[in-house]
């Protein structure tokens, strides 16, 4: 039996679930999904016994019941600590922190006109100036690590959880047709390409509802 559970949404929509199992992914550890219904007033309530911020990814491992992404991130970096979630140097790792705090607590422009959805494509999509400013700031986030740290990802040769984070805007950005320089589109389908998201797109693919009122941010 795995020693840990980690419990997301929708697959297709819920970009924090897809940051939640980046990053016990990265850390390596042997865990199962627990997949709770989107929707479904049966699995709010459940979703409300598991976790006490009524959020999801929530994970428990050996006992340790944790939720939100930076706290699950933290975690598995204390019992990981070889795991390369954060950047060995400290100045590194302060940076690291910090972006990916903007992501965690920012971005809501963003990520309300472009809300993740995996299976979405609309070529062509207008962004309205207030996202687009958003789309700015990440981008210069990502030439601004690709640079310093010299990729191909955002702190240098290994993945770490600021990779994890900022995934979901990569598929936001192939879904709504973002057009992005090279250095960036190399980061983004480099991203888009790594086997665990390879394998999160493939299970999301599967999902058979395609609920209008979740595209909408989730
Ligand atoms: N900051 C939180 C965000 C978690 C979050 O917003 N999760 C959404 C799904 S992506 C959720 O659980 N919504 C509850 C619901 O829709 O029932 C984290 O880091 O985990």
């Amino acid at each position: 039996m795995p020693k840990g559970v980690l419990t997301i949404s929708s697959r297709n929509y819920s970009s924090w679930s897809l940051r939640g199992w980046m990053i016990c992914k990265g850390a390596g550890i042997d865990f199962a999904v627990k997949t709770l219904p989107a929707g479904d007033p049966n699995a709010r309530a459940e979703l409300l016994h598991l976790s006490p911020s009524f959020l999801v990814p929530k994970l428990e491992y050996d006992g340790v019941e944790v939720w939100d992404v930076l706290a699950i991130a933290e975690f598995l970096n204390e019992i990981k600590p070889k795991s390369n979630l954060l950047p060995t140097d400290r100045a590194t790792r302060a940076h690291c922190r910090a972006i990916c705090g903007e992501m965690h607590q920012g971005f809501v422009n963003l990520r309300s006109a472009l809300p993740m959805n995996i299976k979405g494509h609309y070529p062509g999509f207008k962004v309205w100036a207030g996202a687009q400013t958003d789309i700015d700031r990440v981008l210069s986030i990502w030439r601004g690590c690709l640079q310093a740290y010299g990729g191909p990802f955002l702190f240098g040769e290994r993945p770490t959880i600021a990779d994890a984070m900022y995934t979901p805007v990569c598929s936001r950005f192939r879904t709504y047709d973002v057009k992005l320089d090279a250095p960036c589109a190399a980061y983004r389908d480099k991203m888009l390409s790594a086997r665990s998201v390879q394998e999160w797109t493939a299970a999301a693919m599967e999902e058979p509802e395609e609920l209008e009122e979740l595209d909408v941010e989730f």
